[in-house]
């Protein structure tokens, strides 16, 4: 006997960020975080429970991965195990459509498609916080790819993590504004970002003001996003970005993230506001630039930033919908 379901679910950008973790058991975020669903970068995920399978088998991308005894997807699928109460194992086939190995963020997309389609497999309800608190078990950002336009996760403060659930600020078309993800090179990450959250919280001397500075930004991209303001989004975007790496670089050992080009594609959107075209970087836990640009300036922008030397790419998303079932 077994039980299948297949979920799709789109990656999602930070515009204030989350960094450092208030549980680790739980990957409960210290701070709260405000993100884009993106139109682009889908994972889609199938999930079987079967009868007599010996171990859990994940592929990706038709390749094998093997799955470690507390690793991050176990430790989803152990869950969906007890609160379905059996114990078989799961067939697990996913896959990106778009190139992991250019560094971009895929755990999002990824663990929110997971929790979507293990839930449906296992016969669990796929109400926010049953899905919400499976995904987060995987990463800390997976939860606001559950749903879809701007999205806020408060860092909340019960120890089980049942205030900390995504909430919906507008949904996708509601609003004509789009990111560009700017890629300045190929090759995964040096640190990962739940060790260098660890790294920041453990010995970087700015971690308690960054905790502090991250609640005013939320705050502030709240506001910003129910006035529709974009110029004062932006603001908030690339300050809590800065704000992010700093408490980063003064971790021991410092935490470097970004290469030649990410500098100069954010001095190129810096020029570009200059010159009156209002655009606005983030940067994650890897070299690539996230864009921030109105719709009716982003051809122009997507142009002029594939044109600084050594980028390598420049894909446009709008804001995209949160994660569905897809039809067996
Ligand atoms: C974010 N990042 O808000 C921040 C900004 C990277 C920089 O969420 O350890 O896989 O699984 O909770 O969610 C990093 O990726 O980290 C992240 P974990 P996650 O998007």
């Amino acid at each position: 006997m077994s039980s299948r379901a297949t979920a799709s679910a789109r990656a999602n950008i930070a515009l204030v960020k989350y960094w450092g973790k208030r549980d680790r058991r739980l990957n409960l975020p210290a701070v709260g975080s405000l993100s884009m669903t993106l139109s682009a970068l889908t994972t889609t995920t199938s999930v079987s429970f079967e009868e007599g399978l010996p171990d859990d088998e994940f592929t990706l991308n038709d390749t094998p991965v093997v799955i470690d005894n507390g690793c991050r997807m176990r430790r989803v699928l152990d869950e969906v195990r007890s609160q379905a109460g059996f114990s078989k194992r799961a067939r697990v086939l996913s896959r990106n459509d778009f190139a992991t190995a250019a560094g971009l963020a895929s755990s999002a997309s990824g663990f929110a498609a997971l929790a979507l389609a293990a839930a449906r497999a296992a016969g669990l309800d796929t109400k926010l916080t049953t899905l919400a608190h499976l995904a987060r078990l995987g990463s800390g950002s997976a939860p606001r790819s559950l749903l879809g336009g701007i999205v806020a996760l408060e860092a909340g403060e019960s120890a089980d993590g049942s205030d900390c659930l995504p909430v919906q600020l507008t949904p996708e078309g509601s609003w004509e504004i789009e990111l560009l993800v700017v890629i300045t090179g190929s090759g995964s990450k040096e640190v990962g970002s739940a060790e260098g959250m660890e790294l920041s919280r453990t010995t970087s001397p700015y971690y308690s003001a960054w905790l502090r500075e991250a609640a005013r930004d939320l705050a502030r991209g709240r506001r910003a996003v129910a006035a529709r303001d974009f110029g004062a989004l932006g603001r908030v975007t690339e300050a809590s970005c800065f704000r992010m790496h700093a408490v980063a670089l003064a971790a021991t050992p410092a935490l470097l993230y970004w290469n030649g080009v990410t500098v100069e594609v954010i001095r190129k959107v810096q020029a570009l506001r200059r010159l009156g075209l209002e655009a606005y970087s983030t940067v994650d836990a890897g070299p690539h630039v996230k864009v921030l640009v109105c719709s009716r300036d982003s051809a122009r922008l997507a142009q002029e930033l594939g044109a600084v030397d050594g980028v390598l790419e420049v894909l446009t998303a709008r804001p995209g919908p949160g994660a569905w079932e897809e039809s067996e």
